[in-house]
């Protein structure tokens, strides 16, 4: 069984034991003892069920059970035991007796009390899981023994109006509580806090230590000694490598309405008034400038070219490495293109919202040289206004291609969430993800594409006699490509139902191996995990219920210090029930393991990969980019709730205390 498939399974087993133990409870109390024996049965089944459940979810990962094992589970076994023999045998005999006097039996508090009291202590088990999630720490665990302790309280006085040491105990819980919350709350308010951004080397301690496996990082008091350097110092170059040319761009943001293909009109935020914005493109050494000027968009606009390896200081996040740009400013981008394929720029202020309403558009960098041959269509796939449109069409992208033509086609996802492809008509190759080529590419059809959000596949293939069709979560047409005899092409083309069903393609046994710089065998520097879940945490100021990376959200994740040089290996673990598109800034990783297996195809170097429900993904990567850089879930609302954090290089520094960031 999956691990995600497990999650829900023990999910249900604790929902079940909680509901029997309660339901058992209610019952006594309505004076029904034979209804309340056979919910108790139940209730003893499944609280030892619930550890079967445990433990086998155990077997993937000590990150998926650490709450239940040190908490929940302990309470719901002694709350069981408790119930069975206090309650137990006094509920038997009220059953058996059938009489009035055994329905009055059924109603004593000897019997309500141990039951209902079974029944928080078991609901306090799901409850923890949605509420506080990873990873249980004594301030939440407080939290959580006080209310089931005011639950049994409430429910004793209810019963009975000579509670013995009442004071105490209602004291006792008080205390409890404020003593959690105390526990909970104030830590985060202090220390890191305080410098949500790295000022100077070594202030701000890994984050290993919240994974509560790594092995600890560098000492960082020895490595205090780095040169200390501001991230406005780490621009790029003013001349494009030896051969290449100066591509100047200017991009002015602003509010426009905007007519798609169908002739609709939206209200969109806009560069230079359209959606997607203008395409910046260049061959491979170019020196790219890109002036931003904003003219009305009054949350201000970055420029953050996704997947790009810039330097530091033009990586377009407010606050941390320049200021966003208000209405009337204006920031140049300068950087070289040295790597080649399909990637994305998009503003980084306020960026859920920024980016569904329009300010991104393409990038593409071609090997210098390479001439254009065949059709090379770039289709960034974005829902906008409720509609999915391709580019600036919500009708499907008509083009005649003649026979024989290379296509390339670049699928890039600009969205909060994945979006599956099927491409019929055509046996073709997924030739780069992420805008790296892959190792032998072999033939596809029949399959379906899932592209997390923020990333991009390369589709190759050459034209064949019929028509060849893109379709996007099996429903839209996308892209049909025809030839001149128009012929009607093969049944996957008409027959979009049965595309539905083509398997998801396994990006990790795709392809043939190929040697990488490093391997999961390869001495590493730093090793850092995030385990990311739901649950209360504090925010930018308040708390909220966040989408949380070790049961923080930001801005108070510990931020990831390396050195430059570094191999890092991150762990990325899911156990929450959203899927997370994870986003490194500035360096692409290499993947080193899905769920404990090695990719068996070609090497991925991934700027976003999708981390689903109780997936654990290993990657590493080479600290070769110095600077401050997001490292962010994708999916821009989740960031928004918190599920993001910095990776800083030792001695860089900030001037900016925008402290967004997002
Ligand atoms: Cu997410």
């Amino acid at each position: 069984m999956t691990t995600d498939r497990l999650m829900v399974l023990d999910l249900l087993v604790s929902v079940l034991a909680a509901a029997a133990w309660v339901g058992a409870g209610a019952a006594a109390a309505a004076r029904r003892p034979r209804t309340a024996a056979a919910l108790m049965a139940g209730a003893l089944v499944a609280s030892p069920a619930r550890a079967g459940s445990v433990l086998a979810l155990a077997g993937a990962g000590w990150w998926f059970v650490q709450e239940k094992v040190t908490i929940a589970l302990p309470l719901l076994l002694t709350a069981s035991v408790v119930a069975a023999v206090t309650a137990g045998p006094r509920l038997l005999a009220a059953s058996r007796a059938a009489s009035e006097a055994g329905r009055d039996a059924a109603r004593s508090p000897a019997v309500v009390i141990p039951l209902l009291g079974a029944g928080y202590a078991a609901a306090a088990g799901p409850v923890q899981t949605f509420l506080l999630g990873y990873p249980a720490e004594p301030g939440s665990a407080l939290i959580l023994l006080a209310v089931v302790a005011g639950a049994v309280l409430l429910t004793w006085r209810a019963m009975t109006p000579r509670v013995p040491l009442l004071r105490t105990a209602t004291a006792s819980t008080v205390v409890a509580a404020l003593a959690g919350g105390a526990l909970t709350f104030l830590p985060a308010t202090t220390a890191e806090a305080a410098t949500p951004v790295v000022a100077t080397a070594g202030a701000v301690a890994p984050a290993t230590a919240e994974g509560g496996h790594d092995m600890p990082g560098h000492d960082m008091s020895t490595q205090a000694s780095a040169p200390v350097r501001p991230v406005t110092d780490l621009r790029g170059p003013s001349a494009p490598a030896p051969g290449g040319t100066v591509r100047r761009f200017t991009l002015t943001a602003r509010t426009a309405t905007v007519t798609l293909s169908s002739g609709r009109k939206v209200a969109a935020w806009t560069f230079d008034g359209q959606v997607p914005g203008p395409p910046i493109t260049a061959e491979q050494g170019d020196l790219v400038e890109v002036r931003l000027r904003n003219a009305d968009i009054t949350e201000g606009v970055t420029l953050h070219w996704h997947g790009y390896d810039v330097p530091s200081g033009e990586d377009g996040v407010p606050g941390l490495t320049q200021e966003a740009v208000p209405p009337g400013g204006e920031f140049v981008y300068r950087f070289v293109a040295a790597q080649t394929g399909t990637y994305w720029y998009h503003t980084h202020e306020v960026s859920d919202i920024g980016v569904r309403m329009g300010l991104y558009g393409m990038l593409v960098v071609t090997p210098r040289g390479s001439a254009t041959t065949g059709v090379d269509l770039t289709l960034p796939v974005h829902t906008f206004a409720g509609t999915t449109v391709v580019g600036d069409h919500d009708q499907p992208v008509l083009q005649e291609v003649a026979p024989g033509t290379p296509v390339r086609l670049r699928l890039v996802d600009t969205d909060n969430t994945p979006h599956r492809f099927t491409l019929a008509g055509t046996v073709y190759r997924l030739v780069a993800v992420d805008g790296t080529d892959l190792s032998g590419p072999g033939p596809l059809s029949r399959a379906g594409l899932r592209l997390p959000a923020g990333g991009r596949y390369d589709l190759a293939f050459t034209m064949p006699s019929g028509p060849v069709v893109l379709r996007v979560d099996d429903r839209t047409e996308a892209v049909r490509l025809t030839t001149a005899a128009n012929g009607p092409g093969n049944d996957d083309v008409t027959d979009a139902a049965a595309a539905a069903g083509w398997p998801e393609l396994d990006l990790t046994r795709y392809g043939t191996p190929a040697s990488t710089p490093y391997t999961s065998r390869s001495r590493f520097d730093r090793r850092f995990t995030l385990v990311l879940d739901r649950g209360l945490a504090l925010g930018d100021g308040l708390p909220i219920y966040a989408h949380t990376i070790n049961g923080r959200a930001y801005p108070h994740v510990p931020t990831q210090v390396v050195a430059e040089g570094d191999l890092v290996r991150l762990t990325v673990v899911n156990r929450g029930r959203d899927t997370h598109p994870w986003h490194l800034h500035g360096h692409r990783v290499l993947v080193l393991a899905r769920d404990g297996r090695a990719p068996t195809g070609s090497p991925l170097w991934l700027d976003t990969f999708d981390v689903r429900p109780g997936e654990v993904w290993e990657v590493a990567f080479r600290a070769a980019n110095p600077g401050l850089w997001m490292n962010h879930c994708h999916n821009l609302s989740h960031a928004d709730l918190g599920m993001m954090l910095h990776l800083a290089y030792e001695g860089v520094t900030t001037p900016f205390h925008g402290g967004h960031g997002g």
